[in-house]
């Protein structure tokens, strides 16, 4: 006798969000806690996880220290089934042309994340590429703007 198909699933499927960390940001909770908080990467992902839920998302939180593999990520990111992107690109948010183009290249709303708030910062943080193509920014709640970002995401 054939195999009869799998049951559909009755759970609706959950809109899945990136988030993208850049560079050194894989340190967060070990060093300048005075700056960038105590909560780690790992704490941040699963703040996100347990607010994607009660939202209805999904979320899948990755880390790059390089600029080419945030790059390959967002350029994959909409065939990879996702409805929009988080991004800390970093340091690289205020070096980075190349990001700007890639999200400028892609047709997913990409929201700019800093647990600081640059602009109260050194000069050379007040300029943003990512803030140029970003449709949206949180900065300055520590690991809390991870978690305004997802609720801004929901509401695109
Ligand atoms: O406030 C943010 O989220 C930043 O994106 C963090 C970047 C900084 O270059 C941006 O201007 C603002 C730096 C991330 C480095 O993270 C560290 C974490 C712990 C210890 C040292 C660095």
């Amino acid at each position: 006798m054939p195999a009869s198909p799998p049951p559909a699933s009755s759970e609706p499927s959950r809109r899945r969000i990136l988030v993208l960390n850049g560079p050194n940001l894989n340190l967060l909770g070990q060093r300048e806690p005075d700056v960038y908080g105590h909560a780690t990467l790992a704490d941040i992902g699963a703040l996100l996880e347990a607010r994607a839920s009660e939202l209805g998302l999904q979320v899948e939180c990755r880390q790059s220290n390089h600029e080419g593999v945030l790059l390959d990520w967002l350029q994959r990111a909409e065939a990879e089934g996702f409805a929009a992107v988080l991004l800390n690109a970093g340091a690289y948010t205020h070096t980075s042309i190349a990001l700007l183009d890639a999200i400028r290249a892609i047709a997913l709303p990409v929201i700019e994340v800093h647990l600081s708030d640059p602009a109260k910062r050194e000069e050379f943080r007040h300029l943003s590429y990512v803030g140029m193509a970003a449709v949206d920014t949180v900065q300055g709640l520590g690991a809390q703007s991870y978690v305004v970002a997802l609720e801004r995401a929901a509401a695109l």
